[in-house]
């Protein structure tokens, strides 16, 4: 059985998502997403950084979000939601798959730095508003991308669960401003699943 290493509000919603959509049968070891439970001996065994999400698999033990979706899609699906490497949506998938982590999550991770977890004294006005600058303009190109689709490559795909997520996220931020209409609609769109209903509830 799948084992999932997750904390509330972090990217381990993402993997809970992804199992949700595959209909796949898990374990969740909930932790709080305090140093506690994060930073404990115990965690850091599975991640020596003690973060999350970690996946357990029988004797495999893996970490990083996008390293995780596809492991999950090569071991315990028929292809996963992605397209064939011959498919003309492949080159898509894979860039927007990685401009997640790439791109939009480096100025996200800035931001709730310096506006959530550091305290009032020691924020940076400066730091804050050039990653606030940043995140708008790596958000532009998902923008028009997603002119005339429902979903990054069209269908809906494991490029989705990665970017959609962070996109998901950087909107709760306020970071995303109302011209960008097409991101808005696909928030809403990634909002009506289920599976991502499930995963972003999740305490
Ligand atoms: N690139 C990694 C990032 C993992 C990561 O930074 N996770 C955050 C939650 S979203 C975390 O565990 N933070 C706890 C901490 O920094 O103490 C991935 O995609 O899995």
């Amino acid at each position: 059985m799948l084992k999932l290493h997750f904390a509330p509000n972090s990217r381990a919603g993402r993997i809970v998502w992804l199992l949700e959509e595959l209909g796949l049968p898990y374990d969740i070891n909930k932790m709080a997403f305090h140093p506690k439970d994060l930073k404990s001996d115990e965690h850091r065994a599975r991640h020596p950084l003690g973060r999350v999400p970690v996946l357990e698999d029988g004797g495999v033990s893996i970490y990083e979000s996008g390293a995780i979706v596809e492991y999950v899609f090569a071991k315990h699906t028929d292809g996963g939601l992605k397209p064939s490497v011959d498919a003309p949506e492949f080159p898509a998938y894979l860039q927007w798959f990685h401009y997640c982590e790439g791109m939009v999550m480096p100025p996200v991770n800035t931001i709730v730095v310096q506006t959530v977890l550091l305290p009032p004294e020691r924020q940076n006005k400066e730091a804050l508003e050039q990653a606030q600058r940043l995140l708008t303009k790596a958000l532009q190109p998902i923008d028009e991308a997603l002119d005339g689709k429902d979903y990054l490559i069209g269908e809906f795909s494991g490029a989705d669960i990665m970017l959609g997520h962070a996109i998901f996220m950087s909107n709760r931020l306020g970071c995303v401003n109302d011209e960008m209409q097409n991101i808005k609609a696909y928030v809403e769109r990634i909002q009506a699943r289920p599976a991502f209903q499930t995963a972003i509830t999740m305490q």
